[in-house]
């Protein structure tokens, strides 16, 4: 490295070596067939929300098409995707979950 530079970031424009993660949201997406109470209980069952929390989430996700159930690192975005996807399929129901960074 030329130290010179002033472009060279090892130097004296160093970015502070700890990082956050990248965070993802978590999003469930609506469909026609999936009942309204299944979704409820997945995200009460994979989301700890209380039934009031999970009933306006699932209302949201119905009327504006899809909703955030949470924001994760990328690992623990991946594992709540295939919970809910394995679990709605295990039960026949067409319902999505997918992510996004945040
Ligand atoms: N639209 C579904 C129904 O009318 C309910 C539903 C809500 C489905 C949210 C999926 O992510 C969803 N039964």
């Amino acid at each position: 490295n030329d130290p010179k530079r002033d472009d060279d970031l090892s130097v004296e424009e160093a970015k502070p070596s700890v990082k956050q993660p990248p965070l993802y949201r978590v999003v469930l997406l609506n469909d026609d067939y999936t009942p309204m109470e299944f979704v409820v209980e997945v995200l009460q069952t994979f989301f700890r929300m209380d039934r009031d929390q999970a009933t306006q989430v699932m209302l949201h996700v119905h009327t504006r098409g899809k909703g955030v159930c949470g924001v994760f690192s990328r690992d623990i975005a991946e594992t709540k995707v295939d919970q809910v996807n394995d679990h709605a399929r295990e039960n026949d129901h067409p319902l999505m979950c997918t992510m996004e960074p945040a």
